[in-house]
């Protein structure tokens, strides 16, 4: 039997303290009072008082959800108490006195989990939609709740698993083999293509959903921490006229339209003796190395100098980024459209110390990321997933060349299954229990 407080800690208006194991219902009676007696019933709520002995600590409801149809599967109490500090851990002390050990974290989903009630996929939505700051992270983590990506993936380890029975006839029966290696050649190629493609898709789906890495660059003073202000509309980052002045980089949320940006200034970019300075632009072009959108920043109001065609260097061949040609308040020297057409970037006019522009840059990026009509849920958004993709695509491909090579049957089913264990990492069926472990220990206390 496990117990934990599932509600933040702090004040708040109510604390609900969770506790599951078969002998659930009768350890919370030996704290809780009901006001009226008889049975409890499953899924109803009742009110009463929390003892600690002979002390009244809070009134309270409990409700009770009976085996097997509760979040873990087992019997589960749920005590709404008020939600204080002192209260809360009143009533977890009397659930361990009666019997409950303090849950790890995510232990009540990984029971859900081992149980067979949810599959991985599903207990990690759990803590996506915990944690979805998006209504696009937050549709797409309900998605993957309901089953989304454990349906795609089931669904195309069935069609791993035909080509691998056609295969297997083909081993027993050689007579078979041409006509059937043909098909089972083509059926393997099509899922590792569909299979590839999620995992490139991957990187907008978690862009999409655990925000969009956006690396403001370019040379010094141009206006770089200016900008991220005014997109911020707060004094966040120091500005000075004094070429230079950031050197660590700066990160802060940002909504806009479904999206979640991950904003992040960062040094002007050129060569300096100051060590200190160096060591900002190093961590500048990483910043740029590793963005999911760049915002290039220029300053209208001068010719480019070097410092800008280096930072041009880092940009050049990034498809996502996009250009801001700041202090569009001063007389113009740089003009959008010749910019636009020597760098091939999308470029906006802006005033960052002024606020002007900013909403036709926002549009625009709600454009590039909206791609389309891709849904929530649409994308695989976890990392673990995407990976888990790249191998079975890559075990695929190589079981389809192996087949067009000539190999054996027999080794190109060893691929084949390979594939399908690559799968059942997503779903949780192949995850050691390493893996198991790593993932839940990232979860809250109490879910
Ligand atoms: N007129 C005008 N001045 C601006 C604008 N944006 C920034 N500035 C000025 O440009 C100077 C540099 O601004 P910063 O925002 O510090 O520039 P930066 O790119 O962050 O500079 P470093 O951190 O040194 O790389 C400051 O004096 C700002 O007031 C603008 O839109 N119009
Ligand atoms: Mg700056």
């Amino acid at each position: 039997m496990i117990a934990a407080v599932s509600t933040p800690a702090g004040r708040g208006g109510i604390g609900i303290v969770r506790i599951c194991g078969p002998d659930a219902l009768r350890a919370s009676a030996e704290f809780f009072k009901l006001k009226y007696k008889g049975p409890v019933k499953p899924y109803t709520f009742r009110y009463g008082f929390i003892f600690d002995g002979g002390l009244l600590i809070d009134e309270a409801l409990l409700s009770y959800m009976k085996a097997p149809h509760s979040y873990t599967t087992l019997d589960t109490v749920e005590i709404n108490c008020h939600g204080g500090y002192a209260v809360v851990q009143k009533v977890l002390s009397l659930a361990v006195k009666a019997g409950a050990r303090l849950a790890e974290p995510g232990e009540f989903t990984k029971l859900a989990f081992l149980n067979g009630r949810i599959d991985l996929s599903q207990a990690e939505a759990v803590m996506d939609i915990i944690s979805a700051e998006s209504d696009y992270a937050l549709i797409s983590a309900a998605k993957q709740l309901s089953g989304s990506i454990k349906d795609k993936v089931s669904s195309l380890r069935a069609e791993i698993l035909d080509a691998q029975a056609v295969l297997e006839v083909s081993i027993d029966y050689p007579e078979y083999e041409d006509a059937d290696r043909a098909d089972v050649i083509q059926r393997i190629s099509e899922v590792s293509a569909k299979l590839a493609n999620m995992a490139v898709m991957a990187n907008l789906g978690g862009a999409l959903a655990s925000g969009v890495k956006t690396a403001i660059v370019g040379r010094p003073n141009t206006g770089k921490s200016s900008l991220l202000n005014a997109l911020l509309d707060c004094d966040r980052a120091i500005v000075t006229e004094i070429p230079g002045t950031t050197r660590d980089v700066l990160s802060e949320k940002l909504h806009v339209g479904p999206l979640v940006l991950n904003l992040m200034d960062t040094a002007g970019i050129r060569q300096s003796g100051d060590v200190i300075e160096r060591l900002g632009v190093e961590r500048a072009l990483a910043c740029a190395d590793e963005a999911d959108l760049i915002i290039w920043v220029l300053d209208a109001s001068c010719e480019m100098d070097n410092d800008d065609f280096s930072v041009w260097e880092v940009i050049r061949g990034r498809s996502n980024a996009i250009g801001a040609l700041n202090k569009s308040d001063l007389p113009p020297v740089l003009r959008k459209q010749a910019i636009m057409d020597m760098f091939g970037v999308p470029f906006f006019n802006v005033s960052a110390k002024n606020s002007q522009g900013l909403d036709g840059v926002k549009a625009h990026i709600i454009n590039m990321f909206s791609a389309g009509d891709i849904e929530p849920g649409d994308l695989l958004t976890a990392e673990r997933h995407k990976q888990a993709a790249e191998r079975a695509a890559a075990f695929l491909k190589s079981a389809a060349e192996a087949a067009v090579a000539g190999v054996s049957d027999d080794l190109i089913s060893i691929d084949l299954t390979e594939a399908i264990s690559a799968l059942g990492e997503i779903t949780g069926e192949n995850a050691g229990s390493d893996l198991v472990d790593r993932i839940f220990s990232s979860f809250c206390v109490g879910k």
